[in-house]
């Protein structure tokens, strides 16, 4: 009983310094705006925002860089609180077992983070020269959506930190991750025109441990719907050759 009384005092007290917090005078409460970061990208599938961006990290598919040819571009950005991701991806033809080929309608998609910018730390991976990824984000149902759109991927992309050997990759012995219980991290949207989907996406610096100025490396991958890999970037004369993309963090 007593431990309640003394909650309720607890609550009490919190309710009342909330009350006092939300009088604040008009002119404070103004100053606090201006001081509120803008987002520099708006997650809404418009893409004039990227292209008003100063000293956007990118990568393109080289015209030799033929094994991984799906993921056609690439940029990244980051302001104070998120890291922001576009690519374009051109949807590929699958062919089942029976049946003609068609144009793949799921597009799983992984996004590594080396989010301290030293590869010699985290994990390792075939698909770029240089990785140390801590982090790695994956959407399994992809982000394309119902007929030719782009889906929110805000409540299905996982978020995986890499805790095994410096160096190993995830899937080899000494390699692992762990799927960390977070939600409202991430947001996504975008469009399909002929056949390519241009995305962008959204997630918080916190969760992936990147707070302080700095420099991280970012890569991504695109896969068809039975995990074939299928886009890669950034990527060199083949997958592996190249490091992931270097991103400036304020
Ligand atoms: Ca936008
Ligand atoms: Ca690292």
């Amino acid at each position: 009983m007593k431990k309640i009384f003394l909650t309720i005092i607890a609550a009490v007290a919190m309710v009342s310094m909330f009350a006092s917090c939300q009088e604040k005078p008009e002119d404070e409460k103004d100053k606090e705006k201006e001081q509120e970061p803008t987002e520099a990208v708006t997650i809404d599938g418009n893409f004039a925002d990227w292209a008003a961006l100063k000293d956007v990290a990118s990568a393109e598919l080289d015209v030799d860089a033929n094994a991984y040819p799906g993921m056609l571009a690439m940029k990244a950005y980051a302001d104070e609180t998120s890291i922001y991701v576009y690519f374009e991806y051109e949807l590929q033809e699958e062919t089942p077992e029976e049946g003609d080929p068609f144009i793949q309608t799921s597009a799983p998609f992984e996004i590594f983070v080396d989010s301290d910018g030293d590869a010699t730390t985290g994990g390792s991976s075939w698909i770029w020269s240089e990785v140390g990824y801590e982090y790695m984000l994956e959407d399994e149902t992809g982000f394309l959506g119902e007929g030719n759109t782009v889906r929110d991927m805000a409540e299905t992309m996982h978020i995986y930190h890499f805790d095994g050997v410096d160096g190993k990759d995830a899937w080899d012995e000494g390699g692992h991750l762990t799927e960390l219980e977070l939600s409202a991290y991430a947001e996504s949207a975008g469009t399909v025109k002929n056949g390519v989907a241009t995305v962008e996406v959204a997630f918080l610096r916190s969760v992936v441990n990147a707070s302080k100025a700095g420099t991280i490396a970012i890569g991504i991958v695109g896969y068809d719907g039975t995990w074939k890999t299928q886009g890669v970037l950034p990527q060199g004369e083949a997958a592996g050759a190249v490091a992931m993309l270097d991103v400036t963090l304020p």
